[in-house]
């Protein structure tokens, strides 16, 4: 059989409209392909929920891929061990209580089993804003990351969600959407972003689990963006929290989805 360039064409149009438009209502949307927002649309996607994540860039994974300073592997603190094993990552214990694992692997592992287990992953897509109602946030607002890295004035589209999850690492971006358009109104101290602390593993790493919880209403938060919101340190390249602060996430919405289905 001869290959037909159109017949190529037309597969990947029809087949991608098809996974936007049947994704343009969800239970939770997720913004940013990091550790965090990964492990999150895995748990939930585990559990049968329909989750969405948009990632920016062309490349999941975030701020895994350069290790620390470029140097591609990570590390791991024993608490975070069963999550790297759900998601098959191999690492060594390089001290007690300190467990390497090779970036690559480990944003691939990542990648892969929350594409497997059901979550549906839209790379070059930023989120712009979020779609508001009386009971608070219910959808983001979508555009091309071209559009945004080419300044073109186009308009964007929107979808709708029970939840959303900020999973932006350090910039926060949908809380910081959220204070610029609506007002100081986020649930910490200030209503305001508290900012991120100087760097303190261990009390960041504690912080990051802490920090995960919702931050105005219908919208959560998770990984990097919990110590901005809340105000943490820091923590350099750990990367056990980033996956701690994911499963919690799922296991609020999961727990939030079941309350409401009742
Ligand atoms: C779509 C967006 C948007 C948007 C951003 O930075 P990340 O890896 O975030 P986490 O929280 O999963 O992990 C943090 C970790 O990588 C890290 O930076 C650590 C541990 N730092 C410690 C330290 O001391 O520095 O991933 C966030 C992702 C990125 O891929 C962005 O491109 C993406 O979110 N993103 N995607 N729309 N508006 N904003």
């Amino acid at each position: 059989m001869k290959l037909d360039d159109i017949v190529i064409s037309r597969a990947i149009i029809e087949n991608w409209s098809k996974d936007l438009v049947e994704y343009l209502e969800v239970d939770v949307a997720i913004v940013g392909g990091g550790p965090a927002g990964l492990t999150a649309a895995y748990y939930l996607a585990k559990k049968g929920v329909k989750a969405v994540l948009y990632e920016r860039k062309l490349s999941i994974g975030g701020g895994m891929w350069g290790g620390g300073m470029m140097y591609n592997k990570c590390v791991f603190q024993e608490a975070s061990k069963p999550i790297l094993d759900e998601f098959k990552i191999r690492y060594e214990e390089y001290q007690p209580g300190y467990f390497i694992t090779d970036s690559l692997e480990t944003v691939s592992a990542l990648c892969l089993e929350t594409i497997r287990a059901g979550a549906r992953i839209f790379n070059l897509i930023s989120v712009e804003d979020v779609m508001i109602r009386e009971e608070g946030v219910t959808g983001l607002v979508l555009n091309w990351s071209a559009v945004d890295i080419a300044k073109l004035h186009v308009d964007p589209l929107t979808i709708r969600s029970k939840y959303v999850v900020d999973a932006s690492g350090h910039a926060a971006e949908v809380a910081k959407i959220i204070t610029r358009k609506i007002g100081k109104a986020l649930f910490t101290a200030t209503g305001d972003l508290m900012g991120e602390n100087p760097m303190w593993a261990e009390a960041g790493e504690h912080a990051i689990v802490e920090n995960t919880k919702e931050i105005y209403s219908g919208v959560y938060v998770a990984g990097m963006a919990c110590n901005a919101v809340f105000g943490g340190p820091r923590m350099g390249p750990i990367f056990g929290g980033m996956l701690l602060s994911g499963k919690k996430i799922a296991e609020l919405l999961l727990a939030k989805l079941k309350g409401s289905s009742n």
